[in-house]
């Protein structure tokens, strides 16, 4: 059957090539027209394993079209961003409502439209809907509307899609059932249903929310640890040693797209978050945590040089959203840091501001020409301390000797615990781990 996939992003577009793959005709339509023209020439514009192999054989057997129009289909999926507002906390749903409005002159009865694109609570009921609704026909009698969340994990989008389960809420039972017997052509593991599309995007949800606030024990732990003088990953493995306790680990906060997000969509149209919003500040307060132990370390950061190894949003990735590495270096160089001294009393004359250190970056899975990225040997030539953030196998691999050498001091903060630290010991190197 036909499909057309609105938004080849990150999801639309693993998702196009496997329907692709798996026989099906589809359509895959992206507003962007540098996108568009960048994958009708066979230019996968996102790094993902294994996808341009996959993009391309679905481009290739004709069953795969980019096109800068949206067709008819007998299936539209819509997999376009939600983007976070860190200000009001919010998801913004206009390009949800954007895809609703393009599939309108589209939608024939006996359609299926579904929404993948992880939303607010009611999203698929109290805003798509009636925009789909436009179109004079109606959700779940003339045509069939359901959301279906992704839960992949990018680095292993392709093997996820089809092994992970799925969970699909329809608006009414002869929408969820429509959706279902699409997803069958593909995945592998359990389709479970739910009473409404309500719940599977809360599900969604909360499967995230559980990862982000498990994170924030874990890195709670490790502040306590460190007050007791023990090594929190030791503690932690240990502790999992129970049939019950499955404690993540910890690190320089969290990023991507999903978890230092997701939660505050499910407060969106509720007051309840209280825990979960005080996870998601432990986990955000962890930049600021780093700075207490570089500043401890080295005695004091003013006309200091870190170097970040890492600004991707985790290890051998190479998309940079809500990096804890980025994060880090903005509040290193933060005008709070510079005014550390509080200014003099009126009329008094001014204290000279702290200097706030220098930053160096460096991430060999990083692309992005906006950033001043270094070489690593660039990067920590003269540095005082290293900050380790992300679990790049290429981090885990460097050499102590050839860094001690460029560096002008010992400290090495490995927020990732992937360094050897006898290794770095042995080479002069004070480790300290988060
Ligand atoms: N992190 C830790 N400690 C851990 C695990 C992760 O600090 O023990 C950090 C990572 O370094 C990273 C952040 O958390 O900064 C998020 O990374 P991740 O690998 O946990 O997850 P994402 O954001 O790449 O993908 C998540 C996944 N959700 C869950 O595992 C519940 C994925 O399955 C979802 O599809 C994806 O969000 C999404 O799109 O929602």
């Amino acid at each position: 059957s036909t499909l057309c996939i609105h938004g080849l992003g990150y999801i639309g577009l693993p998702t196009a090539a496997m329907f692709a793959n798996y026989g099906h005709d589809v359509v895959g339509y992206d507003t962007s027209e540098e996108v568009v023209s960048r994958l009708s020439q066979g230019d996968v514009h996102i790094d993902e394993p294994g996808l341009r192999a996959f993009v391309t054989q679905a481009i290739e057997s004709d069953k795969l079209t980019i096109s800068n129009e949206v067709v008819s289909a007998k299936y539209h999926i819509i997999c376009v961003p939600t983007p976070f507002d860190r200000e009001s906390k919010e998801a913004g749903l206009e390009y949800v409502e954007s895809a609703g409005e393009a599939i309108v002159p589209h939608l024939r009865p006996g359609d299926t439209v579904i929404l993948e694109s992880t939303v607010p609570p009611g999203t698929t009921a109290d805003v798509l809907r009636p925009v789909l609704e436009e179109s004079t026909l109606e959700a779940g009698k003339d045509f069939a509307l359901a959301h279906c969340p992704e839960t992949v994990l990018p680095g292993d989008i392709i093997t996820e899609l089809k092994q992970n389960a799925r969970i699909i809420g329809g608006v009414n039972g002869v929408s969820t059932e429509a959706a279902v017997r699409l997803y069958e052509s593909f995945v592998e593991a359990e389709i479970h249903t739910t009473a409404d599309a309500t719940t599977a995007e809360f599900v969604k949800l909360i499967q995230n929310t559980f990862r982000d606030a498990n994170i924030a024990i874990a890195n709670e732990i490790a502040k306590l640890s460190h007050d007791y003088e023990i090594d929190s990953r030791e503690a932690i493995s240990l502790a999992n040693e129970h049939p019950r306790v499955n404690i993540h680990h910890p690190g320089p906060g969290v990023g991507g797209h999903c978890l230092p997000v997701d939660p505050w969509f499910l407060g969106q149209n509720s007051e309840k978050l209280d825990l979960i919003k005080h996870a998601r500040e432990v986990n955000d307060g962890m930049s600021s945590y780093i700075i207490d132990i570089l500043d401890e370390e080295l005695d004091g950061l003013e006309d200091s040089t870190i170097a970040i190894l890492g600004v991707a949003y985790k290890g051998n990735v190479g998309d940079t959203r809500e990096s804890p590495g980025l994060k880090l270096a903005r509040e290193l160089q933060s005008p709070a840091m510079q005014e550390e001294e509080p200014a003099l009393a009126d009329g008094g004359p001014q204290a000279d501001p702290v200097k706030a250190p220098t930053v160096t970056l460096h991430d060999p899975h990083v692309t992005d020409q906006t950033l001043q990225l270094s070489p690593l040997e660039e990067a920590v030539d003269d540095a005082d301390a290293i900050v380790v953030t992300t679990d790049h196998d290429e981090f885990e691999e460097m050499d102590p000797h050839s860094v001690g050498r460029w560096m002008d001091g010992d400290l090495i903060v490995d927020t990732k615990a992937i360094l050897d630290e006898h290794d770095w010991n042995t080479e002069g190197f004070r480790v300290s781990r988060i």
